[in-house]
């Protein structure tokens, strides 16, 4: 890469992750992440599994265990983790992680070299029955996908009804992320993708559930606070949902601003079944647009979240993820959890390894052995 768009990245980067200016020997975390996944990009691309040392589809909380190390012989480069649930003082994730071994595992996969991404799919605060009336319940009353109200972000700003309890949920998500440092105090840096898929409108933060100043407010607020609690550790990333009118202009309607996002993407997933050509069509335009913002805004692209649900063609890694993705520069792709209702990552059992095995031999595609 051209020196200048490099500096003019770090530039960018310095301003999305902090408000004061640091110079070489004093970088944040975020920032010194942000310069390594600019180096590695020039390798190749990532790949990422959510939830990947948690469970795989023959277990669960076994240490060291990742069915993509199963498949593969390597641990995924990148590691998603999924923090809902935190907001509410809860033991175990939505997903039924606990939250302390959350913890552990974030630092084990920092402490061998990997890389980390977050998720926050906090609950629905106007819904919500506190005390725990409807806690657990996954979908959708009181939930992040609860959408039966377009006044919940509103709620959660100044002057809201739920101002006050919003303050402690985002702090209890801040003494969540103060845990993780190593041992000897080292902060941990994350890439951190709050309000997600906010183009669609499944989540309370989506599109026709809020205006893009209510959008861009809840983004600051909470970015905001945690950079006042000294959580210099996050590379603030924005990534709203693959679709065919996702383009620059509609890109950065709600984006947040070039000095709040270090990282820019956006999920998009192939959920037909026999949908590939269509699937590699959007999925290219999508990131054709995605990278040349990236390279005007001074930023790092990625796919943030993507997958062919129960990989239903078992090919898919090489027929169609591989040759899309290898065309365009981004830093990584995260697959999603492998849950026993719906999996995205491989599986040692299912008839798409032996795929999987080809696409993580394949020299662009890196693993955690690729950028140790
Ligand atoms: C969704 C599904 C849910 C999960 C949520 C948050 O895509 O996997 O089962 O609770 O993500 O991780």
């Amino acid at each position: 890469m051209k020196k200048l768009v490099f500096m003019t990245i770090i530039a960018f980067a310095v301003a999305a992750c902090s408000t004061a200016k640091h110079s070489e020997n004093e970088k944040t975390k975020a920032e010194q992440l942000m310069e390594r996944l600019d180096t590695l990009r020039q390798k190749g691309y990532m790949f990422g599994h959510q939830d990947d040392p948690f469970y795989g589809l023959t277990w669960e909380y076994q240490k060291d265990s990742s069915d993509v190390k199963n498949v593969c012989g390597d641990y995924p480069a990148v590691m998603g983790f999924e923090l809902g649930g935190i907001e509410m003082g809860d033991e175990k994730s939505l997903d039924s992680v606990p939250f302390t071994r959350i913890s552990e595992e974030i630092i084990a996969h920092h402490q061998r070299g990997g890389i980390i991404t977050i998720s926050w799919h906090p609950r629905n605060p106007l819904t919500t029955i506190e005390g725990g009336g409807n806690a657990g319940q996954q979908y959708p009353e009181g939930t992040a996908w609860d959408i039966s109200d377009t006044t919940v972000v509103k709620s959660v700003l100044e002057g809201g009804l739920k101002h006050e309890l919003f303050q402690t949920w985002m702090q209890r998500l801040s003494d969540f992320l103060a845990t993780l440092k190593t041992p000897d105090g080292e902060k941990v840096p994350v890439i951190f993708r709050p309000w997600h898929e906010n183009t669609g409108s499944w989540f309370w933060w989506g599109e026709r559930l809020c205006t893009a100043e209510e959008y861009k407010a809840l983004w600051n607020m909470l970015q905001d606070k945690l950079t006042a609690d000294g959580l210099d550790n996050l590379l603030w990333a924005y990534s709203p949902g693959m679709a065919p009118d996702l383009t620059a202009e509609k890109y950065m309607e709600r984006y947040p601003g070039d000095d709040r996002v270090g990282l820019v993407g956006f999920d998009g997933y192939q959920w037909a079944p026999d949908g590939k050509a269509d699937f590699q069509r959007l999925l290219d335009m999508n990131l054709t647009m995605l990278c040349k913002f990236a390279e005007d805004h001074g930023k790092v692209a990625a796919l943030t979240e993507c997958g062919l649900k129960n990989l239903s063609d078992p090919t898919w890694w090489t027929s169609t993820l591989q040759p899309v993705v290898e065309k365009h520069p981004i830093s990584y792709l995260l697959v999603w959890r492998n849950a026993p209702h719906e999996w995205f990552g491989p599986s040692p059992a299912k008839p798409d390894a032996q795929y999987f095995v080809d696409f993580h031999n394949n020299e662009k595609s890196l693993f955690l052995n690729d950028i140790k």
